[in-house]
């Protein structure tokens, strides 16, 4: 009986040395924005705004009564007082809205780089520090010249991905949210991309900023966020080297014996 239970514990030990993934923060925008987040360049301040095709799908953008989100903003979520941890998860839908020209004249077409990056303040030294890419809704049905793959854009990869690889990308969806740039009716002129990134992380306060660089007015090209969660993995227990687990279950088996004879 004793060495059956010095096994249970020494399986309890090893499946407690994987890190779990603790989810700290999540938000839909359904019901609201939140104290945590701010915008550093718009001063009307943050809203929600709703996709054209569906009433009930509400995103995060500013508070200017146009439902199109940001431009050349950077949009910042703070959260403070986390629990001890060694990483940083993130994950989150960037909307992609109207004409986004992806790695524009870097790759095959006109008017951008046009850019959204992630960034991460005191991210370990060394460790990756966010993103920073391109995305086009440009296609060979409003721009022929694009071809089939239409305009270029850096996404999956981090800009510069050059010349770069066929519009949408690597997205999770494409033209659901029933935006017409072009006017040749919804469905290709706006994408959503959903993202995660990992960063080392120790701090007990987060920054997170959220950027677009590059883009044209407003109501050309924009974007907004959803569906943003943040989980943190905790450090796992420094495990005994395997030397040392032999010789203590060795002991503790010849405990056992002993008292049993
Ligand atoms: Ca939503
Ligand atoms: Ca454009
Ligand atoms: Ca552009």
């Amino acid at each position: 009986m004793k060495f059956q239970s010095c096994l249970l514990g020494l399986a309890a030990l090893g499946a407690s040395a994987t890190a779990a993934a603790d989810t700290v923060y999540s938000n839909d925008f359904q019901t609201g924005v939140g104290a945590e987040w701010s915008i550093s360049t718009f001063g009307g301040g943050l809203g929600r705004d709703t996709a054209p095709a569906d009433a009930n799908r509400l995103f995060l953008g500013r508070n200017d009564g146009v439902n199109l989100g940001f431009t050349n903003d950077i949009v910042t979520l703070n959260l403070t007082g986390l629990a001890a941890h060694d990483k940083v998860t993130v994950t989150f839908d960037v909307y992609v809205i109207n004409s986004w020209d992806g790695n524009g004249p870097l790759g095959n077409f006109c008017c951008g780089p046009d850019m959204f990056g992630v960034s991460l303040a005191d991210v370990t030294p060394g460790s990756a520090t966010g993103l920073l890419t391109t995305f086009s809704n440009i296609d060979q049905s409003e721009r022929p010249e694009v071809g089939a793959i239409g305009a270029r854009q850096s996404y999956p990869q981090p800009f510069p991905n050059l010349p770069g690889s066929p519009a949408f990308s690597g997205a999770f969806e494409v033209g659901t949210l029933g935006y017409d740039f072009f006017g040749g009716g919804a469905g290709d002129d706006d994408s959503v991309y959903r993202i995660t990134l990992t960063f080392d992380h120790t701090a007990s306060s987060l920054a997170l900023s959220f950027f677009g660089v590059g883009l044209q007015e407003l109501t050309d090209e924009s974007w907004g966020l959803d569906n943003v969660s943040v989980s943190l993995s905790a450090p796992a227990p420094i495990p005994l080297p395997a030397p040392a687990l032999l010789l203590g279950s060795a002991l503790l088996g010849l405990g056992a014996l002993r008292r049993r004879a």
